[in-house]
């Protein structure tokens, strides 16, 4: 299984999906630090967020074999720059989390992955387990 490394802000849902994607019980749980042990790597949102802490997720990058760049599908702004893709040397996929949320704007949060940079990007969501299965199916690939 390649391994797997979550950036994206704060309430993006990446602890939430970690825990989906392993089948453990869903519970809120506050990312504090950059755990790189397991197969799927969660960061912190604020490593995204404060501009002193981007460098670090970049050279976590390294650590894995796919970035999945998160973002939720009701966040009213995109904390990822345009062709921020560019800046890792490992394929980067886009991760659209909360896609059952009532509010979601799913062409919105389509548009940002593209000016990231995303060329394959997933519709998951962590509550009713939509698209869990295209992720883990994408990890085992050869
Ligand atoms: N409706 C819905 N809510 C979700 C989903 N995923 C996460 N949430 C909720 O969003 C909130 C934040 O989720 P987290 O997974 O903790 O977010 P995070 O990206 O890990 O945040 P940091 O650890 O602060 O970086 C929690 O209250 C989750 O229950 C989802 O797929 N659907
Ligand atoms: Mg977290």
């Amino acid at each position: 299984m390649k391994k797997l490394i979550l950036m994206g802000r704060t309430a993006a849902g990446k602890t939430t999906l970690t825990q989906a994607l392993k089948g453990e019980q869903l519970h809120y749980c506050k990312t504090q630090y950059i755990n790189y042990m397991d197969t799927i790597i969660d960061t912190p949102g604020e490593y995204m967020q404060v501009h002193g802490l981007g460098a670090a997720l970049a050279l976590y990058a390294y650590e894995a074999d796919i970035v999945g760049v998160v973002i939720s599908a009701n966040e009213p702004y995109c904390v990822f720059p345009p062709n921020v893709a560019c800046m890792v040397n490992r394929e980067v996929v886009g991760i659209i989390t909360g896609v059952d949320k009532p509010d979601a704007n799913i062409p919105l949060a389509e548009q940002w992955m593209a000016n990231i940079g995303c060329k394959k990007v997933f519709h998951v969501s962590s509550y009713s387990g939509e698209g869990l299965g295209d992720i883990i199916a994408y990890l085992n690939q050869d």
